[in-house]
């Protein structure tokens, strides 16, 4: 009960804190082919309900030596490709981004342990605008 309470409380300081309301992150789940994976990928939701465009700058996770934001791509051949988004990730103002299997993620690679079914990964997001957003993830294999 008493950790229950205190999860809550640690989700509403980050949903709640200055400059963070415009950007909501939804339905965030960290996915690895397997546990023992050496990367992973975040994917989430991201609505902006603010006045202006932002954009996801960075990512970072204690857990990764390194994080960042990529996006994928199929060539003809039907091969998927990573690549860097060096300039972030725009989230349209009144509207919202997906992260997801296929598109864009962010990248944990890496991994300093195994990634357990339930666990949860601190992951801090950086917003051009909304500054940073600190995110409980849960790790998700299932998906
Ligand atoms: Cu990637």
């Amino acid at each position: 009960m008493r950790l229950k309470f205190l999860a809550a409380a640690v989700l509403a300081l980050s949903t709640a804190g200055p400059g963070l309301a415009d950007i909501l992150v939804e339905d965030a789940h960290v996915w690895a082919a397997m546990p023992a994976a050496s990367s992973a990928a975040v994917y989430m939701v991201l609505r902006n309900d603010g006045a202006e465009d932002d954009r996801l700058l960075a990512a970072s996770a204690g857990i990764a030596a390194k994080t960042m934001l990529h996006g994928s791509s199929e060539s003809d051949g039907g091969v998927m490709t990573m690549t860097g988004h060096e300039g972030g990730v725009v989230i349209p103002s009144g509207g919202s981004h997906a992260l997801a299997r296929g598109g864009d993620h962010v990248m944990l690679m890496g991994l300093s342990e195994p990634l357990e079914q339930g666990a949860t990964l601190d992951l801090l997001l950086t917003f051009e605008r909304a500054g940073e957003i600190r995110v409980e993830v849960p790790v998700d294999l299932s998906r």
